[in-house]
């Protein structure tokens, strides 16, 4: 049996339940054959079994009371996966979906992203099944002060560095850094995705969307194709969808759905990207508003923003939004590039269709590495005690997104799967990591 099988084997028996842990690690191992064969020192070393396997995987009890004087109790996680190469490094997902096998899966994936940005991070990430929707302001403070209360323990600038995902934004981290600093007595840079007035960086709000259309734009570059004129479907509604909408708009494309968790909307016309900001960042309000403010738009609550006609999908929700069906339509409607702004959002044969019948892709840990790559630029700027202005800090996003682009399309090349950037990504991202744990020895 080959090494890598034998690694997969061994997954299904230890990690039975993690379906999503699963998916994600076996997409990341049947892509490095090449580079395993090359390199029999990964094998020796037990590279594989090791990067499967987190340092370690914090779960705790995070107790708190609602406005009624009634007490919950969530869970929370801390996964923190690999340090070869810098600080624990990814966010904090609050969402009630949110499980041991969500969090492995996303930690597993942000090791390879974080060493696609080119920067000094290692991966994890975290979270609770806590809802935010629908809380009080007091709600969400008493929440994320009782997470950091335990959280914290397991923290610092040099040890392990969260920050915001699905649910968690500037006010959550803001509660979070707080109670940090309460307990520790310290001010050091141990969250990013902090507001501008207590070490936040200029344009971490937009890094991750931005990110994804300078990557993608750079892929369509290659084959001498772009943005400007093209017709964009984006899922999600959230931040990474919000920015990506900005930037695809930014470079001459119109940009025509998004979504929520309990529906969709069609705006032929262009969506009014400041209405989305109004209803999601200002009011924390559901999509279904939008009507009110572009009456001739349509709202659904059935079907899938992936039904409507594009040249560019862009799936920015969450893991497994777009399946194999979505695809089989959007190929039909002669989709020309995927760019995924959610980890995993595209299901396995999804993502096999897209790349059979040509479409570019860009796979989310190369994609939506914009946001982590950011937040390391604030680590960076937190450690001089500097800020740096938003032209320097977007200028540096774009170098880093064409860098990737370039790294994973020259490793899909060189180990014979030219432009199948799924392959590429993975073998780019997970080298660095496999190199410096051979370096340092088997810990
Ligand atoms: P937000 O919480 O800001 O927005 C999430 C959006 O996705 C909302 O519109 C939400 O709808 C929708 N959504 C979430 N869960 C579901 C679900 N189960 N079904 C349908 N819709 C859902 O999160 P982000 O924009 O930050 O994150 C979106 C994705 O991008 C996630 O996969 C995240 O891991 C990934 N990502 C985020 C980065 C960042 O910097 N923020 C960096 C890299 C990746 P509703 O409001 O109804 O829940
Ligand atoms: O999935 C991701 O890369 C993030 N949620 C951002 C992580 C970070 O540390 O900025």
């Amino acid at each position: 049996m080959s090494y890598i099988k034998e690694v997969l084997k061994e997954i299904e028996g230890r990690n039975g339940e993690q379906a999503e842990f699963k998916q994600a690690a076996t997409e990341v191992l049947e892509s490095l054959e090449g580079v395993i064969n090359e390199h029999p020192e990964y094998r020796t070393n037990a590279i594989l079994e090791r990067i499967v396997e987190p340092d370690r995987q914090i779960m705790f009890r995070v107790p708190w009371i609602d406005d009624k004087g009634v007490a919950h109790v969530n869970r929370g996680f801390r996964v923190q996966f690999n340090n070869a190469i810098g600080p624990y490094k990814g966010g904090l997902r609050l969402h009630p979906s949110v499980n041991l096998s969500i969090i492995k899966f996303l930690g597993f994936e942000q090791i390879f992203k974080n060493s696609l940005t080119g920067l000094p991070i290692g991966g994890g990430k975290g979270g609770s099944d806590f809802d935010p929707k629908g809380k009080s302001d007091r709600e969400i403070f008493e929440f994320c002060r009782s997470f950091m209360t335990e959280l914290y323990r397991h923290l610092g600038a040099d040890i392990d560095v969260p920050a915001g995902d699905i649910g968690t934004g500037a006010r959550e981290i803001g509660y979070m850094y707080g109670t940090y600093k309460k307990i520790t007595n310290s001010y050091e840079g141990v969250l990013t995705g902090k507001s501008l007035q207590y070490g936040g960086s200029l344009a971490r709000t937009e890094a991750t969307g931005y990110g994804l259309v300078y990557l993608t734009e750079e892929m369509l570059k290659a084959k001498g194709q772009s943005f400007n004129g093209k017709k964009v479907v984006i899922s999600g509604s959230g931040n990474v969808a919000i920015y990506a909408a900005e930037k695809a708009m930014n470079l001459g494309a119109k940009v025509v759905t998004m979504s929520d968790s309990t529906g969709w909307i069609l705006d032929e016309a262009g969506i009014d990207l400041a209405a989305i900001k109004e209803i999601k960042e200002v009011k924390r309000g559901r999509l279904s508003e939008y009507k009110s403010y572009r009456p001739k738009s349509e709202y659904h609550t059935s079907g899938r923003v992936w039904q409507v006609p594009c040249d560019i999908a862009l799936p920015c929700a969450t893991q497994n939004e777009l399946n194999g069906d979505d695809a089989a339509t959007l190929v039909k409607n002669k989709v020309t590039a995927v760019g995924e702004g959610a980890n995993m959002p595209s299901t396995p044969d999804a993502m096999e269709l897209f790349v059979s019948k040509g479409v570019l892709f860009a796979p989310a840990k190369a994609a939506n590495a914009g946001g982590v790559a950011t937040s390391a630029l604030e680590m960076s700027q937190n450690s001089q005690r500097l800020s740096w202005t938003f032209e320097k800090v977007d200028s540096k996003l774009h170098d880093i997104m064409k860098n990737i682009y370039h790294n994973m399309a020259a490793a899909a090349e060189q180990y014979g799967h030219k432009d199948n950037f799924i392959i590429g990504a993975n073998i780019a991202g997970f080298k660095k990591v496999a190199d410096a744990m051979v370096a340092q020895g088997i810990q």
